[in-house]
């Protein structure tokens, strides 16, 4: 590709003389070009993945690495002057989700289209993305985040499909976005929108009336649900999304020959979580309409749909009362009885029914009764499905249960936000890994190679110094490049217990006031959202923010320790913040957190983990071994026999044991009090010592012990590099090609 030529046909003038802006509008018109020019996979089988989320992140610099012309199109701009990091800043974010879920979603559909797979992704193009974060008054407020513009990675198709709701019909278009494989193929996701959204109904804040279906159906992902119109959106939505797109594949699978019966010979659905579970009965509904008999219709559809669970949290599994899909889309009613008709028949069991005694339809049911295939996304939160969430249904379809670790795209996560690692990696064993993950175990042959070592350390130093700017500028937050730098950036959730931390925060800012220094400094930094409508959840960030106030006041304590909470956190600041790590904080209750994602990326940039035996933790600390993990906390059979009890006493703890006593009462004491809101603090101080409810105080001590053990053994520099090597050498197996390998050879086989 030639820049100047480019940009001289577009804009008649040089590079040089061009702003950020039109040089950004250049670049993604010739992106375009070239990804429509590669090959589309052909095959008679396809996949579809349904997802109400697709966190895709800024698509420019991802698309020119794929493409393979990254280093020339930034050497080129060089050359005029031009900075690519400048050119990629005029690009919006597109939040099109929440965090790990629909982060794996665009994960995954960027190693589909690397492996050359026939699979598009199925969505909805939201006006609004997730919310955009301002803090004011050490407090989160929401406000709406634009990121449409008038050109952009979206392409407007003349494809539309009428959606049925009970109170009228809308028009589902089709919008496209090129999936760039790192390879030869490009994929569609294909995200649908109304002509009728209207971005005036949107009042202060994120709030909007709910009632105008025409106008609001597409506008906010997942809109707050936390009332009854909030929740009937969300059915409008989901509905919207699955009709629309089962009309879309039955047309293509038609194209290819489809009879209907044979739907499952011509695609297969995976079904991201339950939030597009009513594609099943969905396309029951148009298979019957189309002709076929209604036990057809349903063995046909049974046999093309795939089920993925996320989540063991009972409030987060989808039940929807009938009367609220009645209201919505009554069309699928009778087709849901008959699918729970069906397993009454069968079995006694009423856990296994679809619908329950107060009338309301297990989405996650549907999915397990009416596919293929059940998928955990780590080894222990699979082992928990069979084993406890699930156990019902597992006895009954054993074959369908299997595991799949999630995975990370490497070409994002390490190619594009680190390109002195991936140097550095390069020169040391070549360029295969960027192909072969599994290859990047050679860096081992480097454990005692001290030059290696302090090449590792030095990149570190520098991500580090690149982080500290970026945060100076864009935040005015000051960071001391040379301390520790200790990061948890994740959704606020009381389970991933951002609250630990806070109380390890308390006792360490204590510590140093007695007198007992760390020998390095060391700066925490937080990164996350709280749902607007979760309030403890905002209670946290509040503790978090105000923490950071009153120890960058103290002149005791602020040159030894530093907390900082980033606003907005989202996919473009993990790319800045994950290369610079130090030591990555996954400290969620063990059994509760499914997998999570953050903790391959950070293990990959070579940062060392902290954290429970939980998701995929489990298999990042068998990998590594003992030596370049912090492992502490209760297992998960502990956890799990403890809620079965109903044993645990947070207040017990509480009062037994003086550092947590300590910690817990300064949240209400005067330091905080002065600069905070005493509501927040209060709730949170009597939430904890009350309920506690995701066990806090059970693994605090073991949190506090492994958390002094890293910062010790983070002052041997050359021990301190070996557990990173380590880390980013046993990093392969999370690549998420990896992962797509399993899902296309034990569901898929496209
Ligand atoms: C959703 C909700 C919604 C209602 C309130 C509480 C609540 C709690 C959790 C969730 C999460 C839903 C599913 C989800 O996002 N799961 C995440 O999926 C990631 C990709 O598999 C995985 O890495 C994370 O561990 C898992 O939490």
């Amino acid at each position: 590709m030639n820049i100047s030529e480019i940009i001289v046909s577009k804009y008649g003038k040089a590079v040089s003389q061009c702003s950020n802006e039109e040089i950004y509008y250049a670049l993604l018109d010739e992106v375009q070009r070239l990804a429509e020019a590669k090959h589309r996979p052909v095959s008679k089988k396809k996949l579809y993945y349904f997802s109400a989320e697709f966190l895709i992140g800024k698509l420019l610099s991802n698309n020119l690495i794929n493409l393979g012309i990254y280093d020339e199109v930034k050497k080129q701009l060089a050359e005029n002057g031009k900075d690519i990091c400048d050119i990629e800043e005029i690009e919006n974010e597109p939040s099109l989700g929440n965090g790990g879920l629909g982060r794996l979603a665009a994960c995954f559909l960027d190693s589909i289209a690397t492996l050359g797979l026939n699979g598009d992704g199925v969505g909805l193009k939201y006006h609004f993305g997730l919310f955009r974060q301002v803090f004011e008054y050490n407090q989160q407020t929401a406000v709406p985040d634009k990121w449409l513009t008038d050109d952009s990675w979206l392409i407007k198709t003349n494809k539309t499909y009428p959606v049925k709701f009970k109170k009228g019909s809308v028009t589902a278009r089709m919008y496209d976005i090129n999936v760039t494989g790192y390879g030869s193929t490009t994929n569609k996701l294909h995200l649908f929108d109304i002509d009728t959204a209207d971005e005036s109904i949107i009042e202060n804040g994120i709030d909007f009336d709910k009632e105008q279906i025409d106008k609001n159906l597409t506008l906010f992902l997942y809109p707050d649900d936390s009332d009854d119109a909030g929740r009937m959106l969300r059915i409008y939505q989901q509905y919207f999304m699955v009709s629309a797109g089962a009309q879309m594949l039955l047309d293509e699978c038609v194209a290819k020959g489809c009879k209907l019966y044979d739907l499952a010979d011509y695609a297969v659905i995976q079904i991201n979580d339950t939030h597009p579970t009513m594609v099943i009965p969905e396309l029951i509904r148009l298979l019957v309409e189309r002709g076929l008999e209604m036990d057809n219709a349903i063995n046909a559809v049974s046999k093309a749909c795939a089920y993925t669970n996320h989540t063991i949290l009972a409030e987060a599994l989808e039940k929807w009362p009938i009367s609220y899909l009645k209201q919505v889309v009554p069309q699928l009613m009778p087709i849901i009885e008959v699918l729970d008709n069906k397993v009454r028949r069968k079995y006694d069991n009423k856990e296994l029914y679809i619908i329950d005694r107060d009338e309301r339809v297990h989405m996650a049911h549907i999915d397990i009764h009416y596919s293929i295939s059940v998928n955990g996304v780590a080894s222990l939160h699979t082992d928990i499905l069979k084993n406890e969430e699930l156990n019902g249904f597992y006895q009954i379809y054993p074959e369908k249960f299997n595991n799949k670790t999630n995975g990370i795209t490497f070409r994002r996560w390490l190619l594009h936000c680190n390109p002195e690692l991936t140097e550095l990696i390069s020169s040391l064993i070549g360029s295969g890994f960027k192909k072969d993950a599994v290859e990047l175990k050679k860096l081992m042959k480097f454990k005692e190679d001290k030059t290696a070592l302090n090449r590792l350390l030095e990149i570190k130093s520098l991500k580090k110094k690149q982080l500290k700017n970026h945060l100076l500028t864009s935040q005015k937050i000051d960071i001391d490049e040379n301390s520790i730098f200790d990061i948890q950036v994740k959704r606020l959730h009381e389970y991933k217990r951002q609250q630990l931390n806070a109380l390890y925060i308390i006792h360490k800012y204590l510590e140093i006031k007695g007198g007992k220094k760390p020998t390095t400094p060391i700066t925490v930094i937080f990164g996350a959202k709280a749902a607007p409508a979760y309030v403890i959840a905002q209670d946290i960030i509040h503790l978090v923010l105000c923490l950071s106030e009153v120890i960058s006041k103290d002149p005791e304590v602020s040159p030894y320790l530093k907390v900082v909470m980033v606003e907005n956190y989202n996919v473009t600041e993990a790319q800045k913040l994950i290369p610079a790590c130090d030591i990555s904080e996954q400290i969620s209750l063990a059994s509760k957190e499914a997998s999570g994602t953050g903790n391959m990326k950070f293990m990959l940039n070579g940062a060392v983990t902290l954290g429970t035996e939980d998701g995929a933790n489990v298999e990042i600390h068998e990998l590594v071994g003992d030596d370049n993990i912090y492992i502490f906390g209760d297992l998960s059979e502990t956890v799990v026999e403890r809620y079965k009890k109903g044993s645990y006493k947070a207040k017990e703890y509480y009062e037994e044991n003086e550092d947590i006593q300590e910690a817990v009462d300064f949240i209400t004491g005067e330091e905080l009090m002065e600069v905070g809101n005493k509501e927040r603090l209060e709730r949170l101080s009597r939430e904890l010592i009350g309920k506690d409810w995701f066990m806090t105080f059970p693994d605090f001590d073991e949190y506090v012990k492994a958390r002094e053990k890293a910062y010790k053994d983070y002052e041997n520099r050359t021990e301190w590099a070996e557990k990173m090597l380590v880390n980013i050498a046993m990093a392969g197996y999370f690549s998420s090609d990896r992962t797509i390998e399993e899902y296309n050879r034990d569901i898929w086989k496209l």
